[in-house]
Parts: structure tokens; C-alpha cells; sequence
């Protein structure tokens, strides 16, 4: 006996990613349905090594009898069919920003507060959060749960991916365009992403941070704990998947670059390499199709009391979105929605 699972958004980049991880890891459905905008349907979406769904309209989709819905459009299309499928009985795991600082959505990374899934019963939407978030959190616990951490600096480098296909698009048509001089004027972007980076994802907001940077910060408080201070820097790099992140963890306690290691080498999704050679530590490139979190270059920081920093990699639209919805839905499977 399986689980009816529509698939939102199910042509784009996560929702591609989202059909292949339940694949892979088996998810045990009866029917798999996959949903997109009018202008999608009829076209055709993978679902393991020999299924092809034709793309049904999200919009006319009636969710009664679907149990759960993994849910990657826009934020605008989610903040209307999220609520909708829910009201219908379907518990949505929704990866759009709408719902995450809402106190009725738990917002949830399963190794670090899985107990939050059992929320899901105030409004049926569990959101996933933030892809640069994610793979932050899933690190800190462990970090947390040995110093207690007080503060949080970040700076990220966001690859194009995580501003969807034509993100990916943008970066190949430009760099494309340098070689054989055909320049292409920025769309997706503000600036030119090719052979560049830009220190803006996302809008600006009232204090001079952007939208990403808050959603690190406010995101980080809710689902590890409200009294972390997190500051951070986001920028977008010309790297195709795989977000990598420099963080600085102030602690209330001494922690040494060792019982870092020993704690992040045992936390669950998490892999340590960290050899200090040319090469000892993981790239992006090498994270991509990944599911762990990578972490290396962990060292102290000598300017502050009880400082530790190091370098985090993590493929953006598998833990940090697919795969994070998929391992939500495998819990709430086991726990909540026994078959
Ligand atoms: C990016 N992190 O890399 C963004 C993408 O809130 O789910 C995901 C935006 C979100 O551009």
C-alpha cells in the first residue's frame, strides 16, 4: 500500500530533482501525479528509470484522495494550491518561501527538528526552507548542541541553479557569449553572471540586506533556536549547482577545532573532509547529485573568545530542496501517516 504524491512544479529544477529522489529512495507510492502551470501540461516529466508522466494543470487538479504533495512552484502560485490541497486533505511539504514564517507552518529540516512535523495538523503545510539554510542548520546542530552558539557570520556562494533554469541558462549563454562574441545582456541577473558574482540575491530590504540574508537569519532562529544571531552576506557565483558557505561560529563556550571535528564527523547528513593539503576539502563540483552536507577547512578563530570557522558545501537542489522535501515526507510516512 503506497502513497497518492502529487509533484508541484514538477518541470522545473526542483521539482525535476524532487520525481528523481523519491526514485531513488524508494518512496513508497501507489500513484505519482505531476502537476505545472497550463503552459506545461502535456509535456513529459521522468519518474525513475522507466516512468513518464504527462504534466497534468495544477490548476483544475482536485487534491482529494492525494495524500501528499511536494510542492515547488512560485511563491505567488503556492501562497493559492498550497492552502487548497490542504483544505482537500493533503498534507503539502511546501519548498517556497510563503509559508515558512508563519506560526501555524513548521518549518523543518528532519536531522535537526524533525519533532516539528508533527505540527503539520494546524494548516496540513509543512514548509522547507531556504536551500542556503538548510545546509547551514544541518551543520550547526551538532555545533550548537556542543557550545552552545551565540552568533552566526556567513557569506555564501550561491550557484545559478538556485534562481532556477533560466539562471542556469543565463550563466551558459554568457559565457557562451565571450567565446564567441556574442554578448548577452543580463535578464535573470543584475549583473553579469559570467566569468563574475554579484553580492545581491533576491530583493533589497528596508536595513540594506537582501531578502536571502534575512531568510538565513530569521529561518536559522526558527528552526534551531530563536537566540542565535546570524549574519550573513549572500552571493550569487558562476557555479551551475552546489552552494558553498564560509561560516564563523562564535560559541558561549570553548569548543576546540577537535570536538568540532568529532561532533560534525557523527552528526547525521553530514561529511567531513578536511585533510590540509592542496585539495583536502570538497568543491561544489563534487557535491553535485550529492545528498550530504560537506564540511572542511574547520579552524579556530583567533580574534574572538570561543571561535571556530569552516567551509560548507552542499548541492542546492538536493538537500537544500529536494531531497530535505522527500526525507519530510519519508517522516511523516513512518509517524503520522501510517498506511
Ligand atoms: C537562491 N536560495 O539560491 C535561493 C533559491 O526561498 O526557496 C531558493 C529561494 C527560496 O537563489
Amino acid at each position: 500500500m503506497g502513497y497518492k504524491v502529487a509533484v508541484i512544479g514538477a518541470t522545473g529544477n526542483v521539482g525535476r530533482e524532487m520525481l528523481q529522489t523519491l526514485s531513488e529512495r524508494n518512496f513508497p507510492v501507489s500513484e505519482v501525479v505531476a502537476l505545472a502551470s497550463a503552459r506545461s501540461v502535456g509535456r513529459e516529466v521522468s519518474f525513475g528509470e522507466d516512468q513518464v508522466l504527462k504534466v497534468k494543470d495544477l490548476d483544475t487538479y482536485d487534491f482529494k484522495g492525494t495524500d501528499i504533495a511536494l510542492s515547488s512552484p512560485g511563491a505567488s502560485v503556492s501562497a493559492i494550491h498550497s492552502p487548497r490541497a490542504a483544505a482537500a486533505g493533503c498534507v503539502v511539504i511546501d519548498n517556497t518561501s510563503h509559508f515558512r514564517m508563519d506560526p501555524n507552518v513548521p518549518l523543518v529540516v528532519p536531522e535537526v527538528n524533525p519533532e516539528a512535523i508533527a505540527e503539520y495538523t494546524k494548516s496540513g503545510i509543512i514548509a522547507n526552507p531556504n536551500c542556503s539554510t538548510i545546509q547551514m542548520v544541518v551543520a550547526l546542530k551538532p555545533l550548537h548542541t556542543l557550545g552552545t552558539i551565540k552568533r552566526v557570520v556567513v557569506s555564501t556562494y550561491q550557484s545559478v541553479s538556485g534562481a532556477g533554469k533560466e539562471g542556469m541558462d543565463e550563466l551558459f549563454e554568457q559565457t557562451r557569449g565571450v567565446f564567441v562574441n556574442d554578448s548577452r545582456d543580463p535578464k535573470k541577473f543584475p549583473k553579469p553572471i559570467a566569468f563574475n558574482l554579484i553580492p545581491q540575491i533576491d530583493v533589497f530590504m528596508d536595513d540594506g540586506s537582501t531578502k536571502e540574508e534575512w531568510k538565513m537569519t530569521v529561518e536559522t532562529k526558527k528552526i534551531l533556536d530563536s537566540t542565535i544571531e546570524v549574519h550573513a552576506t549572500c552571493v550569487r557565483v558562476p557555479v551551475f549547482v552546489g552552494h558553498s558557505e564560509c561560516i564563523n561560529v562564535e560559541f558561549e563556550k570553548p569548543v576546540s577545532v577537535e570536538a568540532a571535528t568529532r561532533a560534525l564527523s557523527k552528526a547525521p547528513g553530514v561529511i567531513v573532509v578536511d585533510k590540509h593539503e592542496p585539495g583536502g576539502y570538497v568543491t561544489p563540483i563534487e557535491c553535485v547529485g550529492e545528498d550530504a552536507v560537506y564540511i572542511s577547512r574547520i579552524r579556530k578563530d583567533p580574534t574572538i573568545a570561543n571561535g571556530i570557522s569552516f567551509w560548507c558545501v552542499s548541492d542546492n537542489l538536493r538537500k537544500g530542496a529536494a531531497l530535505n522535501a522527500v526525507q519530510i515526507a519519508e517522516a511523516l510516512a513512518r509517524d503520522y501517516l501510517k498506511k
